[in-house]
């Protein structure tokens, strides 16, 4: 029987880790882009063992088998965006990078995974060197947190504390990447701002009411928002910021699944709401 794409939801490919909770990682990415639609592919590029609070451990997977994962999927599905997010190790970063090099023309959204919410290291510099030398020239939109930011922008460990979210922006974007959306949630700001930056430096800054807590999966959730959204054709300043009302949304009807973390509901919108009949 012929395959009827005409019907098929876009595909959306994320290279992540798995984390067990559902909070983050590829269980996260495939929550979200399903929420929004999408068919979601995964390569998973680490196991974690994990609980809502912290990462305990990490098995990277071989650099072979994630690259075969990946050429498997691409010789069979369109695939209308990418997403990344934890990575792994530099080899599996080196073959996703040859690999996404063959599809200039799909959008990618790059989530640069460095730690969990706790702080538990997910990644090593000569990883961090990788993500900048081998991913940002082919990202479409950057989407780090600003510690994350000045992490990947800094020349030098000094230097981190003090540079500028702006400067960060400027240098990523001559890295390579086409949009950086830099979130605000660890800034000391009363309500969190986002930025979008481009080549022209400043396009938007979106504000949001601070939610209590703090969340496992955010970031993922965000990144996979915009590659849904992006998959579905919209432009990048509409994807970024319907990206971010959902994630909003997500983070608000949040609950805790365990003792650690509130976790997003990435089906916030599927859930029953209580009517006054019900009452
Ligand atoms: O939220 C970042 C993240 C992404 N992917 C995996 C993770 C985490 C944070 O803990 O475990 C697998």
């Amino acid at each position: 029987m012929p395959v009827d794409t005409d019907r098929s939801p876009p595909a959306v490919l994320t290279f992540a880790a798995s984390d067990p909770t559902g909070g983050a990682g590829v269980q996260a990415d495939l929550l979200t882009l399903a929420s929004l639609g999408c068919h979601p592919l995964s390569v998973v590029t680490a196991l974690t063992v994990q609980d809502t609070a912290g990462v305990e451990a990490v098995l990277a997977i071989d650099a072979g088998w994630v690259a075969d994962q990946a050429r498997a999927l691409l010789e069979d599905i369109p695939v209308a965006a990418f997403k990344f997010g934890m990575l792994g190790s530099v080899e599996a970063i080196a073959v996703i990078a040859e690999i996404v090099n063959d599809y200039p023309d799909i959008p990618l959204v790059f989530d640069p995974v460095l730690a969990s919410g706790r702080g538990d290291q997910l990644a090593d510099e000569a990883m961090v060197d990788a993500m900048v030398g081998l991913l940002l020239p082919r990202t479409t939109v950057l989407t780090p947190n600003s510690l994350e930011a000045r992490r990947l922008a800094q020349d030098d460990e000094n230097e981190s504390d003090t540079l500028g979210l702006s400067e960060c922006a400027r240098r990523l974007v001559s890295a390579g990447a086409e949009y950086v959306l830099i979130t605000g949630t660890h800034e000391n700001s009363p309500r969190v701002i986002n930025t979008l930056y481009g080549s022209r430096g400043r396009l938007r800054a979106d504000q949001w009411e601070r939610l209590p807590g703090s969340f496992h999966g955010s970031g993922c959730t965000l990144a996979s928002a915009i590659a849904a959204n992006l998959a579905h054709g919209l432009d990048i300043e509409v994807a970024v910021r319907e990206a971010q009302d959902y994630t909003w949304q997500a983070l608000a009807a949040g609950f805790r699944a365990g003792m650690g973390q509130t976790i997003p509901d990435r089906f916030f919108w599927a859930r029953d709401e209580e009517t006054e009949d019900d009452v």
